[in-house]
């Protein structure tokens, strides 16, 4: 992610073009020896998980092809944006360190019964599918990922939110323990933990995924286990990782980038090839893997799916 250098939480790791955005992943994972080991301890890690059995799901054909290669598994776990972990693309080795059982969900606000639930109970009242979304970074570069998950709307429809309930508000982790990018030092002042949010309606659209695996096997700990959103229309910033709260609130969340950088990111973050960062274009993005450049689309390419939620909010940020 990048972030003005006015205040005192610029990162000195910052790409400030599109250009040196881009990283040939390939070229990391031969320079790295870290990185090459853990692309042969993840699958272990996988096949011990207590969900393990539940993959692979299969795949909902209304998603089973993005209209792109699917970004390789070894590059999209060994290259990531996970803050808590560090402000480099190389945190799969840190976040290894995740202990992600036991892991559970609370579910509150302005709910019928607020609860806490253990995330394998939380799995056994859902269905697993696989989703083949594209994910478009802020920064301007792409991927294309076989997620594993359960639409949110189920989620929605297991807390049983009252009328007074507008927004989710989802929370991720705070272990200053485990997680170097959380210890006091470095980034004291970024706002722990993580937070995003979304509107009820935006919620009910069929399109965003509570992402429990990927690539058909429990998520690695670099990508956001054991439970991410993922919302292909936004920017990948509004797809929080780690989550272990989820409220409905009444008023609209205040997220983690938003409170850094409110003239750069907003609530909405609708991806919009014609409405730039006011640093950088977003018109193209580089399709991580393939070495190529493309015109970014409205939506992400998904607008028949989502334009509608905005019909009446012209008025809005919708694009940032
Ligand atoms: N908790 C948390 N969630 C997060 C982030 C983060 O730093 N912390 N980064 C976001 C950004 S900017 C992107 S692009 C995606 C990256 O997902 P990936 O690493 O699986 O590609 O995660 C998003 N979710
Ligand atoms: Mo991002």
């Amino acid at each position: 992610m990048l972030i003005k250098r006015t205040r005192g939480w610029e990162i000195p790791e910052a790409r400030v073009t599109p250009e040196h955005v881009f990283l040939n992943r390939r070229s990391f994972m031969a320079a790295s020896a870290g990185a090459l080991a853990l692309a042969t301890v993840n699958p272990a890690r996988a096949e011990t998980d207590p969900s393990a059995s539940l993959y692979p799901a299969k795949r909902n054909p209304a998603y089973g092809d993005a209209g792109r290669p699917v970004t390789d598994a070894a590059d999209n776990t060994t290259y990531n944006n996970y803050y808590e972990f560090g402000t480099s693309k190389q945190i799969s080795e840190a976040a290894a360190a995740l202990p992600i059982r036991p892991w559970s969900i609370v579910i509150d606000g302005e709910v019928e019964t607020p609860t806490t639930i253990a995330i394998d109970d939380l799995f056994k009242q859902v269905t697993f599918e696989e989703r083949i979304y594209r994910h478009r970074c802020v920064e301007a570069w792409s991927m294309v990922v076989p997620w594993t998950g359960f639409p949110l709307k189920r989620l929605v429809e297991i807390a049983k939110p009252n009328s007074n309930a507008k927004y989710l508000r989802f929370e991720t982790f705070n272990k200053p323990d485990v997680a170097v990018g959380q210890k006091d030092g470095l980034f004291t002042s970024f706002p722990w933990p993580y937070i995003e949010g979304v509107t009820m309606a935006e919620a009910m659209n069929d399109l965003p995924l509570m992402v429990t695996g990927a690539y058909g096997k429990p998520l690695p700990n670099s990508m956001g286990a054991p439970l991410r959103l993922h919302l292909p229309w936004k920017y990948g910033f509004k797809s929080i990782k780690g989550i272990v709260k989820v409220s409905f609130v009444a008023e609209r969340p205040v997220s983690f980038w938003e409170q850094l950088g409110p003239a750069e990111y907003g609530f909405w973050a609708n991806v919009n090839p014609e409405v730039a960062h006011p640093r950088w274009s977003q018109a193209t993005e580089e399709v991580l893997g393939a070495g190529e450049r493309v015109p970014t689309l409205l939506y992400n390419g998904y607008g028949a799916q989502v334009a509608e939620l905005y019909k009446g909010l012209e008025n809005e940020k919708l694009f940032m």
